[in-house]
């Protein structure tokens, strides 16, 4: 690979194309659009970063279940505001003559309540809290990209039913907390925005959003919240008898989490122009040991490496790569390329004082360790790593923030790959005018912290009502 077209701020989209196929994340040259095919370290990540959030939520106490692939348009059309938001979008299977069509999910509403219609009795079955980790197929119009945009999405999806609105209020709450301790153990940072009433959801009452940043401006949408009041439980007619033996509709919120997405922000947040650099949580292969072969030094010193693969092995992955047909060089150069957290060369002079040399692929930075260190070094250099790797994304995340006063300075802004923020009268007009002047869209405002407006609204002058984020979008 050329360095030059690895300039991850410069040339965002060829630096992240061609680290796709190269590190073997993903190869998009299917001739399907918007279907992509994971290759062995894309898939092996996603599997990962699965794992994270399923055992979250699994801790908060949800149930995994695995929920038909289609819907009846019957069932699909009971929404007024679902159908809306998604029949454009929708992949539809011909049955035979005589027999109705089948929607492909493009999420699982209309297959999930339903069956939650059929379960719920009484107070004594909420809340019901229910997962699956599937694909779902969405026709997109918009133009796709590999992982940020795609037909074919490996996801998580969750739904809860509550007996009050405040504990779906709750419920909302526990799901940003799942999704921001999972993003944390990726190093990932982002916005937890609430978007404006235009974008939320079809069918929400309010929907929050994670927005990741990257590298060339346009903000990823990670993951969403969507607090979905009773419209659902009312179309699918859900009801349950209360405590007092009146009968209720329920309260309900869903969420998801895109994992391609989220591979994407890994990948565009912590990559580097060396290639990626993965959080030792998902790495394929956390520790990689290349011997420096000296002749006639070849069987002690592969001995050595294999005695370093062994102590480390049961706690790390551990790969000794002692390919004899490419030299030390071309394997660091490879290795970066896919993002080992933690190199570990054996030479001579290593062989004979006991230690090895250690390199972190994040600052590039190498150490000699002694083998009596060695365990608990490299456990320490995997939590900085972690933890570096997350004060840095934030820290980048700050840095691309400004206020903006004026439509000017938005385009200023956007024109520079930032976020801009600021003061918002809450009328759409205005919303319209700033993509349509500006490019850039209203993502919402902070749900996590309260920011008051002080001022007037950036795009019209009249009195603000809220303090907003504007970027760019895939
Ligand atoms: C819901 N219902 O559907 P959401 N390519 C990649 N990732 C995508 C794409 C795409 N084309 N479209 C969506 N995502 C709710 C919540 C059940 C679960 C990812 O919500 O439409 C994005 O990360 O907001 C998005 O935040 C997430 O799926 C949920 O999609």
């Amino acid at each position: 690979m050329s360095v030059s077209a690895m300039k991850k701020f410069e040339n965002f989209s060829n630096w992240f194309d061609d680290l796709l196929l190269k590190a073997r994340i993903v190869d998009n040259r299917f001739p399907v659009k918007g279907f992509l095919i994971y290759m062995e370290h894309g898939a092996y990540i996603l599997d990962e970063i699965k794992k994270l959030l399923e055992a979250e939520l699994e801790k908060a106490g949800h149930k995994k279940m695995y929920f038909p692939l289609v819907t009846s348009e019957e069932l699909f059309g009971k929404e007024a505001e679902h159908i809306k938001g998604f029949s454009k979008e929708v992949f539809v299977i011909n049955q035979g003559p005589g027999e109705q069509k089948l929607i492909v999910r493009p999420t699982s509403e209309t297959i999930m309540y339903p069956m939650f219609k059929l379960w719920i009795r009484s107070h004594a079955d909420l809340p019901l809290k229910v997962y699956q980790s599937v694909n779902v197929y969405r026709c997109e119009t918009k133009a796709t990209r590999a992982l940020y945009r795609v037909r074919e999405i490996p996801w998580n999806e969750a739904h809860t039913v509550h007996e009050s609105p405040s504990e779906a209020e709750k419920q909302v709450k526990e799901a940003m907390e799942i999704y921001q301790s999972v993003l944390k153990s990726l190093g990932i940072s982002y916005l937890i925005l609430k978007r404006p009433d235009f974008d939320k959801f079809a069918g929400a009452v309010y929907s929050i959003a994670f927005d990741a940043w990257n590298p060339d401006g346009k903000v990823n949408q990670v993951a969403t919240i969507h607090n979905l009041g009773r419209n659902f439980a009312r179309a699918y007619e859900i009801e349950f008898e209360k405590k007092d033996g009146s009968r209720g509709t329920p309260h309900q919120t869903c969420y998801g989490f895109g994992f391609s997405r989220v591979l994407a922000a890994i990948i565009a947040q912590h990559g580097d122009d060396h290639g990626l650099v993965l959080p030792p949580t998902v790495a394929p292969t956390q520790i990689v040991i290349i011997p420096i072969l000296f002749k006639g030094q070849e069987k002690q010193m592969h001995e050595y490496s294999v005695k370093i693969k062994d102590m480390l092995s049961p706690k790390w992955r551990v790969v000794l790569d002692d390919r004899e047909d490419i030299t030390p060089g071309e394997k660091f150069y490879q290795w970066e390329l896919l993002g080992a957290p933690i190199r570990i060369e054996v030479g001579p002079r290593e062989v004979v004082e006991s230690s090895v040399t250690i390199a972190r692929r994040d600052t590039l930075e190498r150490i000699t360790v002694r083998l009596n260190d060695l365990i608990n070094e490299v456990a320490r250099l995997m939590d900085a790593i972690a933890s570096d790797l997350l004060e840095k994304s934030w820290k980048t995340l700050r840095a691309l923030i400004s206020d903006a006063k004026n439509v000017e300075e938005v385009k200023k802004v956007l024109r520079n790959r930032g976020i801009a923020r600021v003061e918002w009268c809450g009328r759409i007009e205005c919303a319209e005018k700033l993509k349509e002047e500006a490019k850039g869209e209203i993502r919402g405002e902070r749900y996590d912290i309260a920011e008051a407006p002080v001022g007037n609204c950036a795009i019209c002058g009249e009195k603000a009502k809220s303090v907003v984020y504007v970027a760019r979008a895939y």
